[in-house]
């Protein structure tokens, strides 16, 4: 809880909505400048996505020593990773390292969901409602909810009679759940459920998987981290850093490949494609140029990897069910795994299939399928999420004007870099949509725009103005960029959560920007340095 001082204020220069990897270094950032900052979370701890994704199995997919604040040298040096993906619980302790180490918990007010935000343009702040009661105000508001945070709910009759114990992975008990002895169901078969089936196969009596969409799956070979490589890492930490800035989505490990697929012959390809999968992670998707952007390359990959399928589940019938086939590889989230398609091999483990039959409804101790009833006791739904712009959507944000952000976004998200909005002054976006967020390497991406964020506060403060939004041209025209860019590309052929096709009604648009990192921030540079192009700042008071 925030202390009693910080309690008792009710204007703030800055509000920070969460505190996940990108409030806490925002916090952190606008308190280095001076700034009275108060954080709220709906949480009882910092963390974010890992503070909620406390499923069995839950790791991260990208390798620690990438995945980790770059923005202070001494942090990046003393914090000694023990795996090399960290998991739900070590990425957990980190985050409550960096809380504590940079005293960030004094200005968080924990427990506390942002329920309203609303602009008032003669005052020139943001007053700000929670479901704690409090009422404040700041000049500034940043939204630090996260794209991932916004657990679903699947539509399903009947899932809120379920009479057993129900789990939904984005939103798991902190004591964690014992499977031995139960008959467990698990709906969804994205990255969460991928991760988790091992672990739960491994202890419940049986498990039954309602399969919608079978998804590509590559092993992560996970291992700890052997302190000699985490050291020759650390050593070289900074050009590491710099070199990810040159890459496509942000990962130095990962640089840009040079060749397409049909540059080389079928058995070279497939020499390529062992050794990436023999490597482990995402490098099957970074061996060719062309992976993601024509259909026919993208085959030769994507059938790769069903033959490791057909390779590894000894039943036929099984088999070809968990291979995909209605989406190019990569254009869903590539999920990373240990041993999940050898658990289909384990007899206490059982896959149907829910999209020839969709699930008919859940009822107080099973799944219907059509004619066949799965009787179970625990039912854990690894659904996903309402992504990147639920949580926003979820607060009743209304700017200058009367503009409600939810309105302007019905037909699909609309921002100028993915971080801020046109007529929404002073309100920042934290890897907000058409932003490279998601299809990055995260943090690296949060820090990015936390200091641009504190960029144009400094900017504004300099020049003694007082507020900062984007014009409405500057924003179409980005909105646009990001469209063309998606389109020449094969993602949008995904029924994805990247296009909100996996929430009913939700407008099908291609959230993420594709363009990479490296252009992206280009892009912001050149933005920087003709002064701000398409962001106005102005004097408004
Ligand atoms: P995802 O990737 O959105 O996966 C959700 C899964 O749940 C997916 O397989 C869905 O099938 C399935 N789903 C959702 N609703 C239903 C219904 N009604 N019936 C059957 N199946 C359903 O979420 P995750 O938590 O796994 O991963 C989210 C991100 O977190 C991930 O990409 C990483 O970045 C980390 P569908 O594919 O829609 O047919």
């Amino acid at each position: 809880m925030s202390s009693s001082s910080a309690v008792s204020q009710t204007h703030f220069d800055a509000i920070v909505v969460g505190a996940g990897f990108a409030g806490m270094y925002m916090l952190h950032k606008l308190r280095g400048m001076g700034l009275s900052v108060r954080v709220y979370e709906r949480g009882d701890g910092v963390g974010g996505t890992w503070y909620w994704n406390r499923y069995p199995g839950a790791r991260c997919d990208l390798e620690s020593m990438e995945y980790s604040y770059s923005f202070d040298k001494d942090l990046q040096q003393e914090w000694d990773w023990q795996e090399k993906y960290g998991t739900q619980p070590e990425l957990l302790k980190y985050a409550n390292h960096v809380a504590d180490r940079f005293d960030l918990r004094r200005d968080i007010v924990f427990e506390t969901r942002v329920t309203h935000a609303h602009y008032d343009a003669r005052a020139v702040r943001w007053a700000v409602t929670t479901d704690g009661g409090d009422q404040v105000t700041a000049t500034h508001l940043v939204m630090a909810t996260g794209n991932l945070s916004t657990p679903q709910l699947p539509k399903i009759d009947g899932v809120a009679d379920f009479a057993g114990r129900r789990f939904h992975t984005g939103d798991w008990p902190h004591g964690g759940v014992d499977f031995p002895g139960r008959r467990v169901g698990i709906i969804g078969t994205g990255s969460s459920a991928v991760q988790a089936i091992p672990k739960i196969a491994e202890q419940a009596d049986q498990l039954t998987v309602f399969q919608r969409t079978a998804n590509f799956s590559i092993p992560a070979r996970h291992g700890p981290l052997d302190p000699s490589q985490r050291e020759a890492h650390k050593a070289r930490y900074d050009e590491i850093r710099s070199a990810a800035y040159e890459t496509p989505f942000g990962i130095a490990k990962y640089g840009s490949p040079t060749q397409s697929a049909f540059d080389v012959s079928d058995a070279e390809r497939q020499k390529i494609y062992e050794d990436a999968w023999a490597l482990g992670g995402q490098a099957l998707l970074f061996t060719f140029t062309d992976l993601l952007t024509d259909g026919a390359a993208n085959e030769t990959a994507a059938e790769f990897v069903r033959e490791r399928i057909r390779e590894t589940v000894k039943n036929p019938a099984v088999a070809e069910l968990l291979c995909p086939k209605d989406h190019p590889i990569g254009t869903k989230r590539l999920c990373l795994d240990s041993f999940y398609y050898e658990t289909y091999n384990r007899n206490n483990v059982n896959l149907v299939d829910v999209k020839t039959t969709a699930i008919s409804r859940i009822e107080p101790h099973a799944v219907v399928v059509g004619d066949n009833v799965y009787e179970i006791d625990d039912l854990v739904l690894a659904t996903g999420f309402d992504a990147m712009t639920g949580a926003a959507r979820d607060i009743d944000i209304i700017g200058a004007d009367g503009a409600r952000l939810a309105e302007r976004w019905a037909a699909g998200p609309q921002t100028y870099l993915g971080l801020m909005v046109a007529d929404f002054p002073n309100m920042y976006l934290i890897t907000g949509p058409q932003s490279p967020g998601v299809k990055s390497q995260m943090i690296l991406s949060i820090e990015h725009h936390v200091d641009m964020i504190a960029a144009m506060i400094e900017k504004l403060r300099a020049e003694g103005l007082t507020t900062v939004a984007p014009e409405a041209q500057a924003q179409d025209a980005w909105v646009s960029e990001n469209n063309t860019v998606a389109h020449m590309t094969l993602y949008p052929e995904a029924a994805s959560w990247y296009m909100g096709a996996n929430i009913p009604g939700k407008p099908r648009v291609f959230m993420p920007y594709v363009g990479g990192v490296k252009q992206y921030r280009a892009t912001c540079q050149e933005v920087i340095d003709d002064n701000w192009r398409g962001f106005a700042f102005s004097d408004a008071g």
